[in-house]
């Protein structure tokens, strides 16, 4: 684990299939297009590209339709990797799917052995993993993850992630080493002590999740109040169109792996 938590040379990114219009989604959402999903993700791998990681992007896979979604299916560290297990059927197999990738490119792959948890529960922060408990991730399958991330030389914490959203980053996110980005719902419930907090403007609650990429911090064009908030908290903010995206309910974390190669 690294001290600068988020400082980022490498990403893995899959390529959306035509069939992500019928990803998975909480309120009955209208489908986006295939064209605007295709062209937000095109954007966003250009922006992981310019702010300097070689990224590595993996072909569609028309039997996953949420597969562009790489976060949800393993975690990566500069020391290796972690092929965690979805907590939802339909997104199962991505993990094996995601596993020749992850062999090729870490010395260590381990696997979570039972249990389910989605990597958008999982929020790490300089000295601490937050792994939030929600309908894709239980108590058992975080419970084998602390032992693993242990393995790591990661100190994780099981915390509760608010009913009203999907995953534990969907209401927060890692502004700086100091910083978290949340909801007022999650900024109440106290899990954060200890770092400044910045709290999402009310009506704005989806733009909680932003990814904070060496210098820059990407975040959702469509929440202005948000971004104004964050300027003057980050070097570079970059604001993306994820308006499609966010139809079947993902972000701007979702869509990457991302870590820091080894040195040498
Ligand atoms: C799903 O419901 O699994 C996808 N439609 C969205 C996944 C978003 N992933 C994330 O927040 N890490």
């Amino acid at each position: 684990m690294t001290a600068k938590i988020f400082e980022f040379d490498r990403a893995i990114v899959r390529e959306p299939a035509p069939s992500v219009v019928h990803g998975l989604r909480s309120h009955g959402q209208d489908d986006p297009t295939f064209e605007g999903i295709a062209r937000e993700h095109a954007v966003y791998v250009d922006a992981l590209r310019r702010v300097g990681l070689t990224v590595t992007a993996l072909p569609p896979l028309p039997a996953y339709p949420d597969s562009i979604f790489v976060e949800d299916p393993a975690l990566v560290f500069t020391d290796g990797a972690i092929l965690l297990r979805p907590g939802t059927p339909t997104r199962a197999n991505e993990a094996a799917e995601l596993r020749d990738c992850l062999a090729a490119m870490f010395d260590v792959v381990r696997e979570l052995p039972e249990g389910h948890v989605d990597g958008g529960d999982v929020l790490v922060t300089p000295h601490r993993i937050f792994i939030g408990l929600s309908d894709r991730t239980d108590a058992v399958g975080a419970a084998a993850l602390v032992k693993l991330l242990a393995e790591f030389g990661g100190d994780a914490k099981i915390v509760e992630t608010p009913d009203e959203v999907l995953h534990l980053k969907t209401a927060a996110s890692l502004v700086d080493e100091e910083t978290i980005l949340a909801t007022g719902a999650l900024a109440a419930t106290g899990i954060f002590a200890g770092f400044r907090l910045l709290t999402v403007p009310a009506g704005e609650e989806g733009g909680a999740n932003v990814l904070r990429l060496n210098d820059t911090l990407l975040a959702a064009s469509a929440y202005p109040q948000t971004l104004d908030l964050l300027a003057t908290h980050v070097p570079e903010l970059v604001a993306l169109d994820v308006r499609e995206v966010a139809k079947i309910d993902a972000g701007l974390t979702c869509m990457s792996l991302r870590w820091k190669g080894a040195i040498g």
